[in-house]
């Protein structure tokens, strides 16, 4: 009975740990060591770097992740994204409602409206095929949609919200 107890404990507790991740330490975001590859700004809960809040990779690998392979219209064949899923970062920053203003390199923007995200997708991927994306093949952060599973995902405006080399978001009222 102990023993079951104890069982039943640690899988509740296995269960939760995804929850609560690595990147918000008692309420407060963690510190980028690495390369700062993506800023959001604007209305946000948590901060790390003045008004805003830094990620590196691996702040971002330590948030929930969620995997698809699919086609896309810019690359051959069919591969692996990974990513943590557009809502699930909103969510740790504290963001339920507004506009989403996301930003590339070379500033590129696509708008979103966090109330009708999905919650698993797009991601904001991070590897292809379980490696990083260098800039040219579109990296290091991808936007990505899983193209192949529903004709839903085949539209103009989820083409024109694939953002390649992410690096901004911005969060409107
Ligand atoms: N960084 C970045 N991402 C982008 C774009 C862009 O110009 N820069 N174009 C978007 C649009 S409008 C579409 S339809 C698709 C396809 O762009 P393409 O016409 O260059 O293939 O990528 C989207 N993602
Ligand atoms: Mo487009």
């Amino acid at each position: 009975m102990r023993k079951l107890r104890w069982a039943i404990s640690a899988l509740i507790v296995g269960l939760m740990l995804p929850l609560t991740t690595a990147v918000l330490a008692e309420g407060a975001l963690v510190e980028p060591t690495g390369r700062v590859v993506l800023t959001v700004s604007g209305k946000i809960g948590a901060t790390n770097s003045g008004d805003t809040a830094q990620f590196d990779m691996e702040m971002l690998r330590a948030l929930p992740a969620q995997s698809f392979s699919t086609s896309t219209l810019w690359t051959e064949g069919v591969h692996e994204f990974t990513g943590v899923p557009l809502a699930v970062l909103l969510e740790e920053l504290g963001i339920s409602g507004g506009t989403v203003d996301a930003w590339a390199i070379n500033d590129y923007l696509a708008e979103f409206d966090v109330a009708r995200l999905e919650p698993d997708v797009p991601i904001i991927a991070y590897a292809m095929n379980g490696k990083p994306m260098p800039r040219r093949d579109k990296g290091p952060l991808w936007l990505v949609y899983p193209y192949d599973s529903s004709d839903r995902y085949r539209t103009e405006l989820v083409y024109s919200r694939s953002v390649w080399q992410l690096d901004r978001l911005e969060i409107l009222e």
